[in-house]
């Protein structure tokens, strides 16, 4: 495990080649993977990518004016969530799964700051495929951090990261393999 910055930690693989391939197939057969609806600029586009919430509570995601669904928190879920849980020293109940189709997909800038993720979200994010540039800039404009998450890592942010920082997957046009991304957080049920 590397720290990359205050509160942001990497490791560069928590699964061997053959189990991420294995995972992500898996994975990309979920039916309920979908492209979402947002809203932006006084408009309703789709997103630049598939996505599938998951959560071992019935309780829907709702971010950027959409609300996700809870689909039910299956196999392989369980298993790589463990790892997580495991590594990490956080306990999970739900899971974000983002599908980039190729390098076209994107993930604009944003945080995981809503209220139901509560005060300081922990946020243990696990990708396989392709690799992809992640990016990190704070509020105040004096800080940035450029991050290559490849197939089968673990990255880590806590403490104040999503009070601090936002975050984007950038347009990558020389990127033609896909890519999933599985982003493990704590959803509190809001009265
Ligand atoms: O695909 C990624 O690595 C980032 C996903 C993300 O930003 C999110 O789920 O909030």
């Amino acid at each position: 495990m590397t720290p990359l910055a205050e509160h942001i930690y990497y490791w560069e693989s928590i699964y061997s080649e053959a189990e991420s391939v294995d995972y992500f197939n898996r994975l990309a057969s979920f039916t309920s993977l979908k492209q979402g609806l947002i809203h932006m600029f006084g408009k309703q586009l789709k997103t630049p990518r598939f996505e599938s919430f998951h959560c071992i509570h019935p309780i829907p995601y709702r971010y950027s004016g959409q609300e996700l669904p809870a689909s039910p928190f299956i196999e392989p879920l369980f298993e790589i969530m463990k790892r997580v849980e495991e590594l990490t020293g956080h306990t999970y109940n739900s899971v974000l799964i983002n599908l980039y189709r190729n390098g076209m997909d994107s993930n604009g800038w944003h945080a995981d700051n809503e209220k139901e993720l509560g005060k300081n979200p922990v946020i243990a994010s696990v990708s396989f495929g392709a690799e992809r540039t992640f990016k990190l800039k704070s509020i105040t404009g004096d800080k940035a951090h450029t991050i290559k998450l490849g197939n089968g890592s673990l990255m880590l942010m806590g403490g104040n990261t999503q009070h601090e920082y936002k975050h984007c997957i950038p347009k990558e046009p020389k990127v033609i393999e896909p890519r999933i991304n599985l982003t493990f957080r704590t959803i509190f049920e809001q009265q």
